[in-house]
């Protein structure tokens, strides 16, 4: 077993131990004719009728009654709350902290050395508005904290600690409508989630991941190796494939890729998958024809069963800053995102571009990455990360 393996024990040790086998197939290319053509002539065989959920359903939506009071029953990407150990909960916080110290201790640093001993004026807001700005926290959010933080105090001074309850509370307005958690619905046999993103943002590693906790909730999984451009992309699905027991789909490098996520979709729904995640090569936003082929896949898929895919999840790299809002622009437009996943909180300067992407797009952000590991992404929770950015590590 790999050290990754060793270490998620334990906490994924049903899943890692190897119990379920490893199914996987490789369609040989032939079998296949061309998605828009066999897309079109495939009968939109979509369930539509609700199923009642019998398998774990999520306890804290359970418990707290968010779940849905119509006859479809949400259920939870993430581990219920209730079955995640506290000490999991704790070690998984100072992990988000200490991953975001880099963003955290530039901000922290700098409200200790402009408000410390110091009457508040236009100079000192506009430095901090800065430093607001440098950190990616966005020009909207650094525009409230610094009203709140100038309103009636000029000429009067400022506790640092009060500065970083506003920062706090003002992050986490902004990004307490955004974390949801990603909900498969029953109904959808299978509920299909495409991934996509720009080159090495964690695609396959969070699909890995996502099987690992949908198959931790008996979900039936299917995993699609929509990345045909390499070999070491389609075996890398296979890896977790093998050890989360979801079926892997893939066929030859170089194959059509909506003609995988066609043929994954189809053979899903035929036996009844819970769920399928369609992973796609990586692609810059601004390559055409690969936006195109990405454009394709998302078209075949509609074709066969026109709400699929019910979800699209771009996934973002927290180091990239900037660029991360281009990213969710052509995306969203192009195939139609309706939800994010940011990967690789762990040591980045740039973790405030999450809070300039939410307050702009308002999409969902379903969950975070702060490692390589199988328990290295969680979903997303607004208060812990604007706790964590106003923190100072
Ligand atoms: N530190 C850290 N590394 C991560 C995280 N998520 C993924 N990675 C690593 O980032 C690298 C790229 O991850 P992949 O899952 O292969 O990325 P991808 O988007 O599928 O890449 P392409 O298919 O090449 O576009 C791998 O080494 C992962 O282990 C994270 O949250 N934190
Ligand atoms: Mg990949």
């Amino acid at each position: 077993m790999s050290q990754q393996g060793q270490k998620s024990r334990g906490f994924f040790g049903r899943i890692l131990g190897g119990e379920k086998s490893a199914p996987e197939e490789n369609l040989p290319s032939a079998q296949y004719s061309d998605p828009e053509i066999a897309g079109a002539e495939a009968e939109a065989t979509h369930e539509s009728e609700v199923v009642e959920e019998t398998g774990a359903v999520d306890a804290r939506e359970s418990l707290d009654g968010s779940a849905s009071t119509s006859r479809t029953v949400l259920t939870n990407m993430g581990a219920s709350d209730a079955a995640v150990p506290e000490v999991v909960k704790a070690g998984w916080f100072s992990r988000l902290t200490t991953g975001l110290s880099k963003t955290s201790s530039k901000i922290s640093e700098g409200i200790t050395g402009l408000f410390t001993r110091k009457k508040l004026d236009a100079g000192t807001i506009d430095d901090f508005e800065d430093l607001l700005l440098q950190a990616d926290l966005g020009v909207e959010t650094a525009t409230k904290i610094t009203d709140r933080i100038s309103k009636g105090r000029f000429d009067k001074g400022i506790a640092p600690e009060d500065v970083q309850k506003i920062l706090a509370e003002e992050v986490e307005a902004v990004l307490a409508p955004v974390a949801q958690r990603l909900v498969t619905d029953p109904g959808n046999k299978p509920h299909v989630i495409l991934m996509v993103g720009v080159n090495g943002t964690g695609k396959t590693t969070t699909i890995g991941k996502l099987a690992a906790q949908f198959a931790r909730q008996n979900k039936k999984v299917m995993v699609a190796a929509g990345d045909t451009f390499r070999a070491a992309a389609i075996d890398q699905l296979k890896v977790w494939g093998e050890r989360t027991g979801a079926v892997v789909i893939a066929r030859d490098v170089g194959s059509d890729a909506a003609g995988v996520a066609f043929d994954a979709l189809k053979q899903a729904q035929a036996e009844q998958y819970d769920v399928l995640l369609i992973d796609t090569a990586g692609r810059l936003q601004n390559k055409q024809v690969l936006m195109e082929e990405l454009e394709k896949v998302v078209r075949v898929l509609g074709k066969f069963d026109s709400s699929a895919p019910h979800e699209c999840v771009l996934v973002l790299d927290a180091t990239t800053g900037q660029n991360a809002m281009q990213q969710v622009e052509v995306f969203r437009e192009r195939a139609g995102v309706t939800g994010l996943v940011m990967t690789k909180l762990d040591g980045t300067a740039r973790g405030g571009i999450l809070v300039s992407i939410s307050a702009r797009h308002k999409l969902p952000v379903y969950a975070i990455g702060i490692g390589e590991g199988v328990d290295d992404l969680q979903p997303f929770d607004a208060r812990e990360f604007a706790s964590a950015i106003a923190s100072g590590g």
